[in-house]
């Protein structure tokens, strides 16, 4: 059974022994940034911090800062359930005959049954204030000492397609800038910058009408984090991650839909002509993004919870919670990447890569270049285009395992040869790009290289022991005694 909201999957994570109450004091202001990044970093448990101090709102962070708890929030044993269930859908999508095409409607009306539902009233507007409300009732944290201010983390922003009418979610940091204005940071490759360039091209002095929902079911609450392609709603696929769809109410001042279930939204608009200084903030990269000109959006209605809870997420040095976030997503959008690309058998993003700096890829390489075009695909494949460096190499490289893909890629390149360089759309986080947005990234090919591809040398075979020798010191390895031997 999907969880019912934030508070449900709070209490089955109190019953695993997964979330701990704070019951001190602590400050939303670094205080609660320290707690987190030490608890997470040694692996701990989600946190509920019941006495923020300034507010009477309890924050909630860390929620699924490991992968057992990723696990819990998905209701799986592992990811690779999540993955194989994308599997079967990818699979049924062409049928041959008419035979797997009846096997096909069950799937179809699965399939069907995650579309999100609109319902007529949600627990996130039992309370109503189009007045006397402000931001500083919630306690928004400032994370990092050299931070411009507070900042919500984890919102789900909702804007629609002035085009298409279709809905997007986005995780897009949130600066407080006042009782009822903060910034709007959708980089600009994000879906959300997307819809506020369109609708400003029609109309520079006009608005785009925002929403944003905070706290609900973890599927829920990670819609705006799942990089689904442009007009794809995020909500069906949350819909999908929970087995259930997600509930939608009507926004009371705005044309927009808001998850049911969720702890807080903020209704109202980025005026289409407005920018201020954003930043800076400590970011997910651990080095601060600098200030920079972003959108403002301007609160015109909150509703809320009658006792809200107030989830947000920390990010810094790695690891962070979003590794883990970004890993599920890693592992679920696997299957949907080996469709398009079947040459690939794995990919890792290691934690210290922070998503855009590093994709490692192990391919089955059947032609000449099979590497480089792997590279390419990677640089247009959604916002796996901000890659800065993709490392291709064989099948039998684990990618998982940081130390065989050093070892087995250093071993594999003339750097001159396979290493090649490409200009184009990079990370707005990029603080080393010669301009944001703009600048360079690097592709290594670690693959074996072929006469094709005009290696003459002969590719040497990796040492393993012969299987016969390995059993006959099997068989006498207890006599040896050689177990407990200590290193010097
Ligand atoms: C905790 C957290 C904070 C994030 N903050 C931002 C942000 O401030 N700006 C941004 O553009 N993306 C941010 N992201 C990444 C986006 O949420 C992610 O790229 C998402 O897929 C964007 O949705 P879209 O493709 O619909 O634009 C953040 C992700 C996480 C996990
Ligand atoms: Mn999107």
């Amino acid at each position: 059974m999907a969880y019912r909201d934030l508070r449900d999957f709070l209490h089955k994570l109190e019953k695993k022994d997964e979330l701990k109450r704070v019951s001190t004091e602590v400050d939303p202001i670094l205080e609660i940034t320290e707690i987190t990044d030490r608890v997470v970093k040694a692996g701990g448990p989600a946190l509920l911090f019941e006495r923020p101090k300034g507010s009477r709102i309890p924050v909630v962070t860390n929620l699924v800062g490991t992968e057992r708890r990723m696990n819990l929030a998905l209701e799986v044993e592992s990811l690779e359930e999540v993955a194989s269930r994308v599997r079967s859908f990818i699979d049924v999508q062409s049928p041959q005959g008419l035979l797997e095409k009846v096997k096909m409607l069950p799937k179809l009306a699965e399939l069907g049954s995650f579309f999100p539902k609109s319902v007529r009233s949600g627990e996130c507007q039992e309370v109503v204030r189009t007045e006397n409300f402000s931001l500083d009732e919630f306690p928004v944290l400032q994370c990092w000492p050299q931070d411009g201010g507070r900042y919500i983390t984890w919102p789900m922003v909702i804007t629609k397609n002035p085009e298409t009418g279709k809905r997007n979610v986005g995780c897009y940091r949130m600066q407080v800038f006042d009782e009822r204005t903060t910034g709007m940071h959708w980089q600009t490759q994000k879906h959300g910058a997307e819809h506020f360039r369109s609708a400003r091209s029609k109309n520079r002095e006009g608005r785009l009408e925002v929403a944003v929902a905070m706290g609900a079911d973890p599927a829920t609450a990670m819609a705006g984090i799942l990089p689904v392609p442009p007009d794809m709603d995020e909500f069906l696929f949350s819909g999908f991650l929970r087995r259930d769809p997600v509930e939608l109410v009507t926004c009371k001042t705005v044309d927009l839909e808001v998850p049911a279930n969720a702890e807080i939204v903020l209704e109202g608009y980025v005026q289409l002509g407005e920018m201020r200084t954003e930043g800076p903030f400590g970011d997910h990269t651990g080095f601060y993004s600098l200030e920079g000109q972003f959108p403002v959006f301007h609160i015109q209605c909150l509703t809320h919870r009658r006792d809200p809870l107030y989830l947000t997420t920390i990010v810094g040095p790695p690891p962070q919670e979003d590794y883990f976030i970004g890993h599920a997503i890693e592992r679920v959008f696997l299957p949907v990447m080996k469709m398009q690309y079947p040459e690939i058998v794995d990919v890792a993003m290691p934690a210290e890569g922070i998503f855009q700096n590093l994709m490692i890829v192990s391919i089955r390489k059947s032609y000449p270049g099979q590497a480089r075009k792997v590279m390419n695909a990677i640089w247009s494949l959604g916002q796996a285009m901000l890659t800065k460096v993709v490392l291709v190499v064989d099948h039998d490289v684990n990618v998982q395992d940081a130390r065989e893909v050093v070892w087995k890629a250093l071993c594999a390149i003339d750097p001159e040869r396979d290493i090649q360089f490409v200009l184009g759309p990079v990370d707005t986080l990029d603080h080393a790009a010669r301009r944001q947005d703009f600048g360079s990234k690097m592709g290594i090919d670690a693959t074996r290289k072929w006469p094709e591809e005009g290696y003459e040398g002969r590719w040497p075979d990796e040492i393993k022991m012969d299987a016969a020798t390995r059993s006959r010191v099997d068989a006498i390895w207890h006599q040896l005694k050689l177990d407990g031997t200590k290193k010097r």
